[in-house]
């Protein structure tokens, strides 16, 4: 855990903050009386860890988006059809504000920040990966959730025109993830609009996707167009396609297997050969922040 004060590779890099007030900016002129440098500070995040980042090239050619294909190589050859402008999230379910809005509208007030965190897939490999993003509480507090609500579901754009995936049915369309509202909620929760100082790549899911660091990887929907508050658990795409396999939760967990294989340690993402497998830890090493929020679970049977 990075403590404020220990000077990181982050805190030496602002353009992350230029590249996105910009795309802000152009949505609004108001916007231009925000001071910089005070955006810059906000940017230092606590919850940043201080492992060294993947490499660009590492995070940009090595994806999981199922919409361009099932290889790793196939986001990074494909997503470049993809239009992300304009580009409208619909919010609805139980809240005070429902509808259709633009990403300006989203990022106007948004609190960006770059968040280093390690990024674990239910496929054993991880990366660390510099995100910025905002934490999907201001968003939801912002849309006012209503009591009844007690989950957030989410869906990712279907257009089969640029999504040659979708042409297939290796997944059943709309790509779908869902949280429980206190997880939703948790700080560590962000929507991510960009990464490594630069807008979202297509094949991380622009123009904006979630990244939950506690959770496997594929509980980071990307290329979100709807966000539903809602009383009952949502369904999701991996559960819906093995449920014996993925479960809701899908929180890192050192101590439950995949039936098919052990999550007992993984392989860093670009680390070579001879660097060896690292332990997983639980909740991703993010246990101090989110253990909480499953006191009293059986994370065996809620796996
Ligand atoms: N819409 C959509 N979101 C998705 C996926 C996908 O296939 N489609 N794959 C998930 C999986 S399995 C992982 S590991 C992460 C990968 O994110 P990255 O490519 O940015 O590292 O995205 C997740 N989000
Ligand atoms: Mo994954």
């Amino acid at each position: 855990m990075r403590v404020p004060g220990d000077l990181k590779w982050s805190d030496v890099t602002p353009k992350p903050l230029w590249v996105n007030r910009r795309q802000i900016i152009a949505g609004g002129a108001a916007l231009l009386a925000t001071p910089a440098l005070a955006k810059i500070e906000a940017a230092k995040s606590v919850f940043s860890t201080t492992d060294a980042p993947n490499t660009l090239e590492e995070i940009t050619t090595y994806n999981n988006f199922y919409e361009f294909g099932t290889d790793k190589g196939d986001p990074a050859r494909n997503a470049g059809a993809l239009t992300t402008s304009p580009w409208t999230v619909v919010i609805d379910g139980m809240v005070d504000r429902p509808g259709s809005y633009g990403l300006e509208d989203i990022l106007k007030d948004a609190p960006l920040e770059e968040r280093i965190y390690r990024f674990r897939c239910v496929e054993a490999w991880a990366m660390i990966i510099p995100w910025i993003g905002f934490e999907l509480g201001h968003l939801l507090n912002k849309v006012g959730v209503q009591p009844g609500a007690k989950f957030v579901a989410f869906e990712t754009l279907v257009r089969p025109e640029e999504m040659p995936g979708q042409a297939t049915s290796i997944l059943e369309w709309p790509y779908r993830e869902g949280l429980r509202l206190d997880e939703a909620m948790n700080p560590l929760t962000i929507l991510a609009t960009g990464l490594y100082g630069e807008e979202m790549p297509k094949q991380n899911g622009a123009p904006i996707r979630l990244v939950v660091p506690w959770k496997y990887g594929f509980k980071s929907i990307k290329s979100i167009v709807k966000i539903s508050l809602v009383a009952e658990m949502p369904q999701t795409t991996w559960n819906m396609l093995q449920p014996s396999e993925y479960g809701f939760y899908s929180n890192v967990n050192p101590t439950v297997d995949h039936p098919r294989w052990s999550q007992a340690s993984e392989r860093r993402v670009g680390a070579g050969i001879f660097a060896g497998r690292q332990d997983t830890l639980l909740f991703n090493g993010y246990g101090e922040q989110v253990a909480a929020l499953y006191a009293g679970q059986d994370l065996a049977k809620d796996f």
